[in-house]
């Protein structure tokens, strides 16, 4: 640590120099993120619980009365019922973590094992690894959606939980979550749904004239779901979301904590941040299911400007996107994703699959996909 103590002042230019070197959501520029520009109501309740902590609840009672009301927002939403118990955490991974543990530990199997998409985001390689859980993956159809039959054909006795996608972090497919909630059910395993993505934009489809699957509680075998309100919630970092069908499953996840004002915590992380969880409360508060409505159809119609505007450009699309996701194939993605940065733009790339794959968030403009599919045409070469 530094012996000699900055000023106020010098503190702040420091801080201001760090932050100028961060990219701006609002810049447009960033196009391979799930986060977004929190909702100015999410800055307003974050600042104001910076030092209420939710891993001790009882001190903090309206912070944990916020999040129980979240929960209950995300709960109906999702289609849950009364008996169902749930957490703001830190994201999806650690929601995926809960989800997983809880599904290892009520099966008291010993060679426990989880059935996912080859599609399945990264963070179930972390948690397999962290719970020995062995990680099966189940094949793809042509449509980058997992295939039921090759899905039931990994279940064995050993199995703890099967995992479907609502929302893929790659491309945004949505799995055929009711086929895998037929075949947990027939097989007597929880099917877990992560939809960390998805979770706060399929709702809405819907009633916004798009397909959309049914992907929630609503279907018998869903016992948990991811839903992370610092993606498509527009609330601040950290904000993950876990629901549990039945607060019953919670008995798995518990863990005594002697000393604090409740007996035992079920998440992770102890010291839990308030912040996360009044932002989230706030962006639900003020936007309401409208507001949501409105802004995934501000993504969907970029989606569908920036597909189109691929496909008149010559470029061949993965896919029809499901949700707010598009990719194209390109002959060296690493070579086109370091092309696009030399100009500004921030791309990711799928190398599995050989494209580029692109979010249109809530910041994203039309303009700024105007932008991004000239300078494309440019710089793309085959
Ligand atoms: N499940 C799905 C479907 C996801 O998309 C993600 C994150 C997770 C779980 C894990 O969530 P946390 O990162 O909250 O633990 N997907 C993106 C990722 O692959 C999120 C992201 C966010 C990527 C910002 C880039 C970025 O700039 O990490």
């Amino acid at each position: 640590m530094r012996t000699k103590k900055l000023s106020k002042k010098e503190v702040l230019a420091k801080l201001k120099q760090a932050q100028e070197k961060d990219l701006k959501y609002e810049d447009g520029k960033i196009l391979c993120s799930m986060c977004t520009t929190p909702h100015a109501a999410a800055k307003q309740a974050h600042e104001m619980f910076l030092d209420s902590n939710l891993g001790d609840p009882e001190l903090f009672q309206g912070s944990m009365q916020l999040e129980k009301e979240v929960v209950a927002e995300l709960a109906e939403l999702l289609h849950a019922p009364q008996t169902c118990a749930g957490f703001i955490v830190s994201g999806g991974t650690e929601a995926n973590l809960m989800a997983m543990y809880a599904a290892r530990n009520a099966a008291k199997t010993e060679a426990p094992e989880v059935v996912v998409p080859e599609s399945a985001h990264f963070s179930f390689d972390k948690i397999c690894r962290i719970l020995k859980i062995k990680q099966v993956k189940a094949k793809l159809d042509a449509d980058f959606r997992v295939d039921p039959a090759s899905v039931e054909q990994q279940i064995t006795k050993r199995t703890v939980a099967v995992v479907g996608n609502a929302g893929s972090a790659e491309l945004g497919t949505v799995d055929p979550i009711d086929s895998l909630s037929k075949v947990a059910v027939a097989h007597g395993v929880p099917l877990h749904v992560d939809a960390a993505f998805g979770g706060l934009v399929l709702p809405f489809l819907k009633e916004l004239g798009y397909a959309a699957p049914e992907f929630d509680f609503k279907l018998a075998g869903v016992e948990s779901v991811t839903v992370d309100p610092h993606k498509m919630g527009m609330s601040t970092i950290a904000a993950g979301g876990i629901l549990f069908r039945h607060s019953k499953t919670l008995q798995y996840l518990k863990t005594e904590t002697p000393y604090l004002t409740q007996p035992y915590q079920c998440t992770f992380v102890g010291t839990r941040p308030a912040a996360s969880a009044a932002a989230t409360w706030a962006v639900f508060a003020s936007l309401g299911h409208e507001g949501f409505k409105k802004t995934v159809a501000h993504c969907m119609t970029l989606t569908t400007q920036l597909y189109e505007g691929l496909e008149e450009a010559g470029f061949e699309v993965l896919l029809r996107p499901q949700m707010n996701i598009a990719a194209f194939h390109a002959a060296n993605p690493k070579r086109l994703t370091q092309k696009l940065r030399q100009k500004g733009w921030y791309v990711s790339q799928v190398p599995r699959l050989s494209c580029i794959r692109l979010v249109m968030m809530p910041h994203t403009t039309t303009q700024h996909v105007t932008d991004f599919l000239q300078c494309l045409k440019q710089v793309y070469t085959k």
